[in-house]
């Protein structure tokens, strides 16, 4: 049975593709899972694509994935910056975690230089456009085998 990936998205990332174009891009984020559903058959893994508005939600996903998923790639978006929650639910996942940003976080605001979730990440990835999915994929497809 192939291992199940799981990855999430923070708020407003559903909006992807359609503002700061120069910032984030072009591609949606339906774009966003249809490279990574390619690139999971490609790897073997089963790729498990989420996205939420809502800090809670994605604390229950995060946990419900326990014992479940064989790694969780993230892009917390705003929630990367202020949330000690999604960094404890994080810290109660036993396998691999990456973390991914579209923009490279440390050239923008300063708000954005620190990240919870770098405390707990495996590894991150910024500034790669949206092939920093495709790249933590390719990561963790080595992680986890
Ligand atoms: O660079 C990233 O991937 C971020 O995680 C994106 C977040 C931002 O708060 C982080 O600092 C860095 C913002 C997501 C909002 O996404 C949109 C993109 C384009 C249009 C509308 C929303």
């Amino acid at each position: 049975m192939s291992a199940t990936i799981l990855i999430l998205n923070g708020p407003n990332l559903n909006l992807l593709g359609q503002r700061q174009p120069e910032v984030y891009g072009h591609a949606t984020l339906k774009d966003v899972e249809a490279n990574c559903a390619t690139l999971g058959t490609e790897l073997g893994l089963k790729v498990d694509f989420r996205q939420s508005n809502h800090e809670g939600e994605l604390i229950d996903w995060i946990q419900q994935a326990r014992g479940v998923a064989s790694g969780i790639i993230i892009n917390p978006a705003a929630y990367s910056h202020t949330s000690v929650g999604i960094l404890d639910a994080l810290n109660m996942f036993e396998a691999p975690v990456l973390e991914v940003h579209i923009s490279n976080i440390h050239q923008r605001e300063s708000f954005r230089h620190h990240s919870y979730v770098t405390h707990r990440a495996d590894g991150v990835i910024a500034g790669m456009g949206i092939e920093g999915y495709t790249l933590a994929l390719r990561r963790m497809a080595t992680l986890v085998v």
